[in-house]
């Protein structure tokens, strides 16, 4: 029963919270919840297994017990307790198995290597609170499940009434403690390398690139030919001026605005994130970058790409690859489609890029 449970619970979380299910309804077709259930084969053919399993296992002790009643054979009273400490030793084993066919499965897919200067920081600090937990991951589950199967049922043992240990509680708290201690210490290092005192950010020559975040779409402004980013204001926000970009600043004249962002390599990118409406977060997994867009502030991370997207894609061998910078904060019903496409390209074809376009003064004049 138990197992069905499981199953039923795992099936409607699935089915009622994911993001599948909302751009299904998003798309207005009634065939699509059908549709749904069948992407989820897998879970129903799990559940159905289940439960097969269950009534299969519960005949067949019923027909033994009946069996062993019509030939009057005495009914031997099981001691599952007693195999439950063998089964947890299967159950390490194949726990091991599993979560190592995991690493080799999913492993390699998840750990590329970043596309930024200060990725590399990043990776490594990740590398090592990986095998940390790893270790601890090992050793816990081993020992959890030995000592099961090692102090399973036996009538001829007695347990001991252990109620506290001093010297165990220091033990398990300082070492723990300490462990903590250095990661935190080391990911504060890291983080002031990444974000205070961040070698790119003393040279003043960061190209400055505004990013806003709205219900649900970034939009990205360039500073132009002058290098500075005109003012802005809320109340100049109407639905031509979508940024809201005060005119009367000379700043502001030159300025781009863009629905993809675009990037020269190997050039530090000062980029200044902020929201309209509610807290989004720009993501870009490859960059090893996250930030929150918080409405009414600016918020900055400064960066240098060191991968044009041509060079991933040859690296990924996929050519339709592109960098997106995504929203990681769970901000309304689309926020699963809150994104906006990065390339990276070299200095050659940015310039050339950002030649072509035209100032969003133009933009808004001629429509
Ligand atoms: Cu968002």
């Amino acid at each position: 029963m138990k197992i069905i449970f499981a199953c039923l619970t795992y099936f409607f979380s699935n089915f009622l919270f994911s993001q599948e299910l909302g751009q299904y309804i998003d798309e207005n077709n009634q065939n699509s919840i059908i549709e749904y259930i069948f992407y989820n084969r897998y879970i129903i053919l799990i559940l159905v297994i289940s439960i097969l399993l269950y009534r299969i296992i519960t005949t067949s002790i019923n027909i033994f017990k009946l069996n062993m009643i019509l030939i009057n054979q005495p009914l031997k009273k099981i001691d599952w307790q007693y195999y439950t400490g063998y089964f947890m030793i299967l159950f390490l084993l194949s726990g091991i198995f599993l979560s190592l066919y995991q690493f080799k499965f999913y492993g390699l897919d998840l750990w590329y290597s970043s596309a930024t200067l200060h990725g590399q920081y990043y990776d490594f600090l990740f590398l090592i609170v990986t095998l940390l937990v790893l270790i601890v991951f090992f050793i816990t589950h081993i020992l959890l499940f030995y000592f099961i199967h090692k102090y399973k049922k036996n009538h001829n043992r007695k347990a001991s009434y252990i109620t506290h240990s001093n010297k165990l509680e220091i033990y398990w708290t300082s070492i723990t403690s300490l462990i903590l201690l250095l990661t935190v210490i080391y990911g504060n290092v890291i983080w002031n390398k990444i974000v205070i005192n961040n070698p790119n950010k003393k040279d003043n020559n960061s190209i400055i690139i505004e990013l806003t975040g709205e219900q649900f779409k970034w939009t990205a402004r360039y500073a132009g030919y002058d290098g500075v980013l005109g003012n802005r204001s809320f109340r100049n926000i109407h639905d031509k001026n979508i940024l809201g970009i005060d005119f009367n600043d000379k700043y502001a004249l030159d300025d781009i605005v863009t629905n993809e962002i675009v990037l020269p390599v190997n050039k530090s990118i000062k980029m200044l994130i902020s929201s309209k409406d509610v807290i989004h977060s720009a993501y870009i997994p490859e960059f090893r970058l996250q930030m929150n867009a918080v409405p009414g502030m600016y918020t900055s991370f400064t960066f240098t790409p060191i991968i044009t997207t041509n060079e991933m894609r040859l690296k990924k061998n996929d050519e339709n690859f592109d960098y997106i910078l995504f929203c990681n904060k769970i901000c309304g019903a689309s926020h699963f489609n809150m994104w906006i496409r990065v390339t990276v390209l070299t200095e050659n074809n940015y310039n050339n890029w950002i030649d072509r376009q035209t100032t969003f003064y133009q933009t808004i004049n001629s429509i």
